[in-house]
């Protein structure tokens, strides 16, 4: 099972590598910006892969249905492995739907905001922040907030940072300033990671950022008030499988053995369920309960959940990784489909390498890239949670905050074609795997079609130019064009249509420094 899994994450780190070497390298006359963005891809693949091993089992579990999950699980323990070819095909990047669940997730009232919204903050803050990636002057591979386990530290000595954390820059009105700037629609922040400690006053456990650290204040409530003022939608991430400070909860194998040895359930009844029932009425109406990793989860455990979710807050969104059915799905992390992928799913995306704050890394993907992938996410069907993780003293590291502001501004020109947009109705733009040629590692290479993707609206098709060539044309549109302009300037372009080939004359100059957008306003028929 390990080596299997071990494989597919190459081969879909591999395949992402592709992927990012092709938006480099299709053609000399890319634009420096789409150069970027694609080099930016590259070199993340090499730095995600170890973080992507950590972390691949429970991406799969969250993938799949509860009892396979329990299957897979057993299969891992006994080491079994699975009849896998010598090169099983690349791991898709999110699992396939059946029309009717599809169906299901669209027509949800309930995710009705999130499938407008498109593009949303995820912040991973926690104890984790103070190592920031360093324990006993070693630094520590992988994702920031796995350092405790990572580094096998002991429950006694990883709690002792409590008494370490205060946070006393922390401001709640600049960080949610900072994702309506950025022209995101939802907040969705770690209320407690696998490191199990809570971001919020809790009765259920006083391993709780009220109780156990000089800091006092509640942040979640703060940041409740500050998201209300701007009509950002409020989301938390809860771990409620994973928890490493609890003798029952799953994970920490270092201190308390292995983890079907345990009593989860007297840890679900404990902790996560009562915490749960906290952060669902102490905070107002919240957008979403982000769950994660549902190692040792099963239907049963998960409908305890989405009960108490449902009752609670009926219009509160439940993630894909509960370990049931949830609202919609998520992809891996950082893993974007290759096609237009039906029903309703999110990318959960890192800024650099990690999610939770890590002094050393400072390999930020550049705005030009995080443009591509909103768009490129969009045109799928998706929406895009991006990460930033912030300090130990409550800061938003400066890099991201640049960036996510330069994107901020790229959305107020351009939003119409993203926020409440819909797929493209193409497809022929993203490319395929080679039939002929293969990477070093003998997978096939992705072949990305076009430097250009397309998201829609009744009526109207926004494309968006990531290099800028002297003429637009795209073939196989059905309806009459009516209106042809760039949202940048809305100056009329010239532009001609005939047996199904449009062509759409451009200035010699792109209007801005990012992606630039075409209206097109078509009659006859919905594009
Ligand atoms: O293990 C976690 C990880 O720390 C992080 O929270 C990501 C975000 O999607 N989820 C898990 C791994 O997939």
């Amino acid at each position: 099972m390990r080596n299997s899994t071990t494989r597919s994450v190459r081969q879909s780190v591999v395949l992402q590598a592709v992927i990012a070497a092709l938006l480099i390298g299709v053609t000399v006359a890319v634009a420096t910006r789409f150069k970027a963005a694609g080099q930016q891809q590259s070199n993340q693949q090499a730095n995600q892969q170890a973080n992507q091993q950590a972390n691949q089992q429970a991406n799969q579990q969250a993938n799949q249905q509860a009892n396979q999950q329990a299957n897979q699980q057993a299969n891992q323990q006994a080491g079994q492995q699975t009849n896998q070819p010598a090169t099983p095909p690349p791991r898709p990047a999110i699992t396939t739907v059946s029309p009717e669940d599809a169906a299901r997730e669209t027509n949800n009232p309930r995710s009705k905001w999130f499938r407008e919204a498109k593009y949303g903050l995820f912040i991973h803050w926690g104890l984790y922040a103070i190592p920031a990636g360093t324990w006993k002057g070693q630094q520590i591979p992988g994702i920031g907030e796995w350092i405790m386990n990572r580094a096998k530290v002991p429950v006694k000595e990883y709690e002792q940072l409590a008494a370490q954390f205060n946070p006393v820059k922390f401001n709640a009105e600049e960080w949610a300033q900072l994702a309506q700037d950025a022209g995101m629609k939802y907040l969705t922040i770690t209320s407690k990671h696998h490191d199990g400690f809570a971001m919020f006053k809790s009765q259920a456990s006083k391993y709780n950022i009220v109780d156990a650290t000089p800091f006092k204040r509640d942040p979640l409530k703060e940041l409740q008030a500050a998201c209300a003022k701007r009509g950002i939608k409020l989301c938390f991430y809860y771990s409620q499988a994973q928890d490493w400070h609890e003798p029952n909860g799953a994970g920490n194998t270092w201190d308390f053995g292995p983890d079907d040895q345990k009593d989860f359930d007297q840890y679900l009844r404990d902790k996560a369920l009562p915490q749960v029932r906290e952060i669902l009425t102490q905070y107002g109406p919240l957008g979403m309960i982000w769950f994660d990793t549902p190692r040792l989860m099963n239907e049963q455990r998960a409908e305890q959940f989405t009960k108490m979710v449902r009752e609670l807050q009926p219009d509160c969104l439940i993630n894909g990784r509960l370990g049931g059915k949830g609202d919609y799905r998520s992809t891996g992390d950082n893993r974007i489909p290759d096609q237009v992928v039906p029903g309703v799913w999110e990318v959960p995306a890192t800024i650099n390498d990690t999610w939770g704050y890590k002094s050393y890394d400072d390999h930020w993907k550049q705005p030009a890239d995080i443009v591509f992938k909103l768009v490129d996410i969009a045109s799928k069907g998706g929406n895009y949670l991006l990460n930033v993780g912030p300090t130990a003293e409550g800061v938003i590291p400066q890099p991201s905050q640049d960036i996510l502001r330069k994107v901020g501004q790229w959305l107020k020109v351009n939003g119409e074609a993203v926020y409440g947009a819909g797929p493209t109705p193409f497809g022929q733009e993203f490319g395929k795997l080679s039939e002929t040629k293969k990477d070093q590692r003998g997978q096939p290479v992705f072949e990305q079609a076009k430097e250009w993707r397309v998201t829609t609206k009744p009526g109207r098709l926004y494309i968006h130019l990531f290099t800028w060539p002297k003429e637009f044309a795209l073939e196989g549109l059905k309806g009459k064009v009516t209106k042809a302009y760039l949202l940048a300037d809305s100056k009329a372009l010239k532009f001609s249509q005939s047996e199904g080939k449009l062509v759409v004359q451009l200035p010699d100059k792109a209007p801005g420094e990012l992606a630039s957008v075409i209206r097109l306003d078509v009659s006859g028929v919905n594009p």
